[in-house]
């Protein structure tokens, strides 16, 4: 292996005790407990373990959290009840739907209804538009995205004026980190399903960012030498030297990227790790900001 392993577990460790830190001097302070609110429609397996770490991760750093769990066949109009007590709702300082939402369901209305100030996912119009936007800045940044660009600065990356490319536009990662590439000075490349030639394209990438859900598609002669690799893609692989059957692995193949890249994140243990302490450090930021 010649590449840098980004090791996303420990830097997210670090991260996580500094908000517990910080939520524990708020604490002796007598402020109220930072508190997240998850909603989590439907039964989706995924979505019910990232939203039972999310849930346990509050626990261990010392803040306070919710978790309504709704039928799948919830009615619009009961979900949007819900986020609006959820708004109204002072001892609850941040609110995360996780995605995506059963069919019925209309996404946007449900999002733009989160009050900006406990939007901790930044997936609000308003959020998404002021990181859109030169010279305005979002209250919360989406939570995968900033754990990319964390793990960046973490490793010495330099952004500024580094060519990034983006391998997926979906609203929770590609297209969100792609704008906080841009905003830090990067060039910007974003590809998707009907890109032409993505060997060519991630070939001139100095910062390659990987969100697709395709196991190990990235093959290690597209990467160019010395670049940053940053695979946020969650994929299970049949593997029945586990007990499960299977293992999980990321959208870029890990043994053939490492001869390549100058750093890389593993999957486990690189961005996954990321996206939930960038969610403790925004759901304790929006009760610093409903505090003042
Ligand atoms: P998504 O909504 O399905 O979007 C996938 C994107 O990749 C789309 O823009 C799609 O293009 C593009 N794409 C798909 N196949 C492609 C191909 N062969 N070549 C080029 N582009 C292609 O997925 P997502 O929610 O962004 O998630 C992506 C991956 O990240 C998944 O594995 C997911 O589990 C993982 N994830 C991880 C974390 C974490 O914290 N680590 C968080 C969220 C998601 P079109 O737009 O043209 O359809
Ligand atoms: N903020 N995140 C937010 N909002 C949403 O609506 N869907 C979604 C979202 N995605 C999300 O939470 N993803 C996610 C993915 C992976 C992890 C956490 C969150 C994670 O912890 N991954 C671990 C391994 C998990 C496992 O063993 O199953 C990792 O090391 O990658």
């Amino acid at each position: 292996m010649t590449a840098q392993l980004i090791d996303g577990k420990a830097i997210a460790a670090q991260v996580r005790a500094e908000v517990a830190a910080r939520a524990a001097k708020r604490n002796a302070e007598g402020k109220p407990k930072p508190t997240l609110a998850t909603v989590l429609v439907g039964d989706r397996a995924d979505s019910a373990a990232y939203v039972s770490s999310k849930q346990k991760a509050c626990a261990e750093l010392g803040m306070g959290s919710l978790n309504q769990s709704l039928p799948a066949d919830i009615s619009q109009a009961e979900l949007e009840k819900l986020i609006a007590s959820l708004n109204a709702d002072k001892s609850v300082h941040g609110i995360l739907v996780q995605l995506p939402l059963p069919s019925h369901l209309n996404e946007e209305r449900v999002l733009q209804l989160i009050g900006v100030e406990k939007d901790v996912d930044g997936f609000s119009p308003i959020n998404i538009g002021r990181l859109a936007q030169r010279g305005r800045e979002p209250l919360f940044v989406p939570c995968t995205p900033a754990g990319c660009v964390y793990l960046l600065d973490k490793s010495g990356v330099q952004i500024e004026g580094a060519h990034a490319v983006v391998l997926g536009r979906s609203n929770i990662v590609g297209m969100p980190a792609a704008l906080l590439m841009m905003a830090r000075n990067a060039t910007v490349t974003v590809c998707h399903s009907r890109t032409q030639d993505l060997p060519a394209l991630v070939k001139q990438a100095d910062i390659l960012i990987v969100a697709i859900g395709n196991a190990e598609f990235v093959r290690g002669d597209w990467i160019k030498p010395g670049a940053a690799v940053i695979d946020v893609g969650i994929n299970s692989k049949p593997d029945a030297t586990k007990k499960s059957g299977y293992r999980l692995v990321g959208d870029v193949n890990f043994d053939e990227a490492k001869e390549v890249a100058g750093c890389i994140t593993p999957v486990p243990g690189g961005v996954g790790p990321m996206t939930i302490a960038m969610l403790m450090q925004n759901t304790l930021r929006a009760a610093e900001i409903q505090d003042a």
